[in-house]
């Protein structure tokens, strides 16, 4: 694989504090993705061009960020039948980022967008790496080892507690 397989897209420059962690998850695994500025409002152009080439680009998933008024995610859903996974954006422009989560998650019937936490690029990273997994067995292995080192701090931090003398309370 060295052809991008996912776009990492956000409305602003200014999103990419958030949505560089689903590029760093995608560097760990070694699924080569993309990663550009799309702005539905202030690029309506680029977003449709986007949205339409996608598919015969290469990409099979679209991660798409973006906060406030957060029309990006649903509106490039709307151009392409490849899977797109919103996230939506605590940002300058947002109340308290409900409004982002709600522009992303309420979608009409036909139109989906997985919509992940407010600010959460990491999971949207690693759900767009396990739909790549789903028929690539080198990175279903890699997110089989991620998987089981969650397991493993989790134990790790549990018998640290323990040490300590701490019981789940009888
Ligand atoms: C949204 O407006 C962007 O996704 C960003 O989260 C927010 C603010 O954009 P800037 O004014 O920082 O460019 O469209």
């Amino acid at each position: 694989m060295s052809t991008p397989v996912i776009g990492i897209i956000m409305g602003s420059q200014s999103d990419l504090k958030v949505m560089k962690e689903a590029a760093a998850f995608l560097e760990d695994l070694k699924i080569p993705f993309e990663l550009t500025v799309v702005s539905a409002h202030r690029t309506p152009e680029r977003m449709m061009e986007y949205g339409t080439t996608a598919r015969s680009r290469g990409l099979k998933v679209i991660i798409a960020g973006a906060g406030g008024a957060a029309h990006l995610p649903g509106m490039v859903a709307s151009l392409t039948s490849l899977p797109v996974i919103g996230v939506p954006i605590h940002s300058s422009n947002s109340i308290d980022g409900w409004d982002s989560i709600l522009s992303i998650l309420q979608m009409p019937s036909g139109v989906p967008v997985a919509t992940v936490a407010l600010n959460g690029a990491r999971n949207a990273g690693i759900l767009a790496a396990q739909i790549i997994g789903a028929d690539n067995q080198a990175v279903a292995q890699r997110l089989d080892e991620f998987k089981k080192s969650l397991k493993e701090k989790v134990e790790e931090s549990a018998r640290d507690i323990e040490k300590k003398g701490w019981r789940i309370s009888e």
